[in-house]
């Protein structure tokens, strides 16, 4: 099973210039073939079939756990998406008739707007739905890994290709830091292949080369050593990681990798303001947010939400960020009335 925290793997910009066509491509790191959720599919199954675990113990853990952390990939680059989206229809009320999504019929995925609600969708950057075929579990160890190897490699072309697409300062900053993770699985997968066959697949086939450390939003990551370290996202499981992921890094012989025995911190999201003219999460959110007062008082919660969030509103702090702005402060609200 999965422990759920309500946090970001690492930080994201608050929404910016809004920029529909940049999160159209960036949905090929979240539902393409070699996207995020392939990685978080591909090693779950891989882990749910696995027989014999406890022979093959080292690399059963290293496989269900580096699943947990594709989990928490998938959400960043949801989050990343949806940071591009926001702002592109109003923000503020808006009366139906003054057709407010209609600027947006030139953007590469319109499904963002009229299949969703300007929210990332399992789809790649064409539209296409993920489907489950884009995953491997042959049940032999060393295909497998084999495979998990490959489809690292590929993840981490893709995420060098949308940085190379995409300059919104969101997508940069999912780029740079999941190309430094991607780096850590896909030298995890190389160095258990190494273990089990003798076969060394950095030295074999050295491909992605990217020069992560001449990317800035790679290298901050770096500077803290984030493409050294594994974690372990349990609280008392998945301890044998440190038998296989152990030695020099492949590529920087004088740094050695290291198991970090717990989950990294996370940082809270930033709490994206409603779209009203997709009715996220209403027409009308004012009216949502009362009854959820209504609800906290009844239950003999406090006034204000519990939840942790990067740019608290209300008489919390208030954040300087663009999101916290783009909040509607005093406006009037559209009653069920005005449409
Ligand atoms: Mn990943």
């Amino acid at each position: 099973m999965i422990l759920r925290i309500d946090r970001l793997l690492t930080e994201l910009p608050p929404p910016s210039e809004p920029d529909v066509n940049g999160a159209a491509a960036v949905q090929e790191l979240l539902g393409g073939k070699f996207g995020e959720l392939s990685t978080f599919m591909n090693y779950s199954f891989q882990s749910f079939n696995f027989r014999n675990r406890q022979g093959a113990r080292p690399f059963y853990d290293l496989v269900a756990n580096i699943a947990a952390e594709e989990f928490a990939h998938v959400e960043l680059v949801a989050a990343t998406i949806n940071t591009m989206l926001t702002g592109a229809s109003p923000t503020e009320a808006v009366r139906v008739t003054s057709s407010p999504l209609a600027g947006l019929t030139g953007a590469q995925n319109l499904q963002h707007f009229l299949g969703g609600g300007q929210g990332s969708l399992v789809q790649d950057s064409m539209g296409k739905p993920w489907n489950g075929s884009y995953v491997f579990s042959s049940g032999d160890l060393v295909e497998d890994l084999t495979h998990n190897f490959f489809l690292e490699t590929g993840a981490r072309n893709g995420k060098l290709k949308v940085y190379e697409m995409v300059e919104h300062p969101a997508a940069r900053a999912l780029t740079g830091f999941l190309l430094v993770r991607g780096g850590v699985h896909q030298v995890a997968y190389a160095r258990a292949l190494e273990n089990l066959t003798g076969a060394n697949l950095m030295k074999l086939f050295p491909s992605p080369r990217i020069p992560t450390d001449l990317i800035p939003e790679s290298k901050v990551h770096m500077d803290r050593g984030e493409h050294l370290k594994l974690y372990r996202f349990s609280p008392d499981d998945y301890r044998e990681l440190a038998a296989v992921f152990n030695g020099p890094h492949p590529e920087r012989p004088d740094e050695e990798l290291v198991v970090v025995d717990e989950a990294p911190a996370g940082v809270p999201a930033t709490d994206l303001p409603s779209q009203p003219a997709v009715f996220a999460p209403d027409y009308a959110p004012e009216e949502i947010a009362e009854i959820a007062r209504k609800l906290r008082r009844a239950a003999g919660l406090s006034d204000e939400p519990s939840g942790v969030v990067a740019n608290p509103t209300g008489s919390k702090k208030r954040s300087a960020n663009g999101a916290a702005k783009a909040k509607p402060a005093a406006r009037k609200p559209a009653g069920r009335t005005a449409r």
